[in-house]
């Protein structure tokens, strides 16, 4: 398999840190971001967005929830996505709020890249903002748990990404949740193996 990335994904990040935990990083030949459109693997999503994943008989799969579904069917099922109900869509909630936390995070990274200097948005960047903050309130009172999962898997990720991205800034007034990136990053080596470089 041949998964289209680039390391400061955190969408990308999740799905190699699925793959070490999975058991199946050998088999994914990791290709970096090419950015031109046109690019043979990238072009397999419409959408030009990475992670994109080729599989052995030539299948394109995205995006991150879709790939990391397809990595635990490959490891057999039930690994990083429960089977049973309760845990299941605790832990896809979990993935979905961690993920929006990166989305926000990349969109604000996006506005000072992309848009053009005379329409920069401070009131567009501080919406974004706002969905990060309360994000993180909310988990710093929720204990995002011990599970190695799609859900804390996603959240290391976007932890990671406000980190390489943001300055750290989340850690002084979130105690709780550094201590379980802390523990979440002694569990699963891959987390530090992974780390992007500014
Ligand atoms: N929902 C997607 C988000 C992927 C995403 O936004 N990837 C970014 C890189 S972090 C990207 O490729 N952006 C390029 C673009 O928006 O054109 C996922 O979970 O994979």
């Amino acid at each position: 398999m041949k998964l289209r990335y680039s390391a400061a994904s955190p969408f990308a990040r999740k799905v190699v840190i699925a793959g070490h935990v999975l058991g199946l990083a050998e088999r994914i030949d990791l290709v970096g971001n090419e950015e031109d459109p046109g690019d043979a693997i990238r072009s397999r999503n419409p959408l030009n967005k990475i992670p994109m994943l080729l599989t052995d008989d030539g299948q394109a799969i995205f995006d991150s929830r879709v790939i990391l579904e397809f990595l635990d069917h490959l490891a057999g099922g039930g690994r990083i996505i429960p089977t049973s109900p309760d845990a299941r869509f605790k832990t896809l909630t979990l993935q979905a709020l961690a993920d929006g936390i990166s989305e926000a995070a990349v969109l604000i990274v996006y506005e000072g890249r992309y848009r053009d200097k005379e329409h920069y948005s401070p009131r567009w960047i501080s919406h974004q903002q706002v969905k990060i903050d309360k994000a993180l309130d909310f988990l710093e009172t929720q204990s995002p748990g011990a599970a190695v999962d799609v859900g804390t898997i996603a959240l290391a990720c976007a932890l990671g990404f406000l980190d390489l991205r943001a300055g750290g800034a989340w850690r002084a007034s979130h105690p709780k949740l550094v201590a379980w990136l802390d523990g979440f990053s002694g569990k699963v080596p891959s987390f530090k193996q992974t780390v992007a470089e500014s």
